[in-house]
């Protein structure tokens, strides 16, 4: 039989040895647990003479607390250290230069419809939203268009069929938001503005894409005058374009307006044309049941696109559309 001297002994030495908490813990249960040599010398006691016994048992338990002191001491050690080394390991390098973030920024074409926004929203215009699929009725028809009118020719729209198409202009909105008047939701006066994406079929080139965008701008009350249109657009063109800006109005035709104009802004000492205006047209206004002999209203419409190109000296809008960086990293941040 081992002496409890020999087995407390190699018990310290393996404790002494022990590199790491699970080592220490294999030798825990080698010595002291159910099985290990400890819980075996308690088994010898029956095997000893009655009157050595409580002696025998008395020694086997100093041993055993011994042996737990030891282990708990080692494994406050080992413990330590572990903590030390994973914090070693686990440590980051402050100093280190950072992986750089390349500052996000925003579209020319955002940039604009944000400028342009701000300004109509500063004239007390309200925004509202339209859909981009449109019902044909709302892109041509309430729009006072006749039957054959060339812009109707399913060859210049994506008609989606059914009625429906994507929508040509964002003056489509007029028809929606006299409908809201009519049912009541709405009341006169209205000053409502539109921003938002315009589609036709055409053959694509420096100035003309199958994907664009416009601004549309109406107002209806009592005594509209072109005289109202003409200020509106004018403080309008000032603000985007600066101060000393002026605004030309030329007669033209859309179905919608009467009289109608195009506007063109003085600009590197020319004209330059913008958009399309008028007077809405009585017919519209009666349409919807709006005594047009008490009412007027103005509206106008223009290319968001022409903008930047203005502003940026940028000679094709199909640069809008590519999300090349090099030409998009060229704009401002903000
Ligand atoms: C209209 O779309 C009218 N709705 C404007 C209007 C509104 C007139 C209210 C009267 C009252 P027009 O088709 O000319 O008009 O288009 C207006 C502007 O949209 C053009 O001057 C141009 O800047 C822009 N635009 C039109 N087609 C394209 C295209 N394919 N690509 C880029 N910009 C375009």
């Amino acid at each position: 039989m081992e002496s409890i001297q020999a087995i407390v002994a190699e018990a310290e030495s393996a404790i002494a040895n022990c590199r790491s908490t699970a080592e220490l813990q294999a030798v825990e249960s080698h010595y002291l647990g159910k099985k290990g040599a400890i819980s075996q010398l308690l088994r010898q006691i029956g095997t000893l003479p009655p009157e050595q016994r409580p002696l025998f048992g008395q020694q086997v338990n100093e041993a055993r607390a011994y042996i737990e002191t030891r282990i708990a001491e080692r494994r406050e050690v080992l413990a330590q250290q572990e903590i030390a080394e994973r914090l070693r390991a686990e440590s980051l390098d402050i100093t280190l230069p950072g992986v750089p973030l390349r500052p996000a920024r925003l579209h020319p074409l955002t940039l604009t419809m944000r400028r342009v926004k701000q300004a109509l929203l500063g004239l007390g215009f309200e925004f509202v939203e339209g859909p981009e699929l449109e019902r044909f009725e709302y892109n041509f028809g309430a729009l006072n268009y006749p039957e054959d009118h060339p812009a109707m020719d399913a060859q210049n729209s994506f008609h989606v069929g059914d009625g429906w198409l994507l929508r040509t202009q964002t003056t489509a909105i007029q028809g929606r938001i006299f409908e809201e008047v009519q049912r009541g939701e709405r009341s006169l006066p209205l000053r409502i503005a539109i921003i938002g994406r315009c589609f036709r079929y055409e053959n694509v080139d420096a100035t003309h894409s199958h994907t664009f965008h416009q601004v549309d701008a109406f107002m209806v009350d009592e005594g509209v005058s072109m005289a109202h249109l003409k200020g509106t657009l004018t403080q309008f063109a000032r603000i985007m374009f600066g101060e000393e800006v002026r605004v030309r109005f030329r007669p033209d035709f859309f179905p919608f307006v009467e009289p109608g104009v195009d506007f063109a802004i003085s600009w590197k000492g020319g004209w330059l044309e913008l958009g399309g205006a008028g007077l809405i047209h009585p017919n519209i206004l009666e349409h919807y049941g709006i005594d047009s002999e008490r009412y007027s209203g103005f509206a106008f419409g223009l290319g968001i696109e022409r903008i930047p190109m203005l502003q940026y000296g940028i000679d094709d809008l199909r640069l809008f559309l590519e999300n090349d960086m090099r030409f998009l990293a060229q704009f401002p941040l903000l």
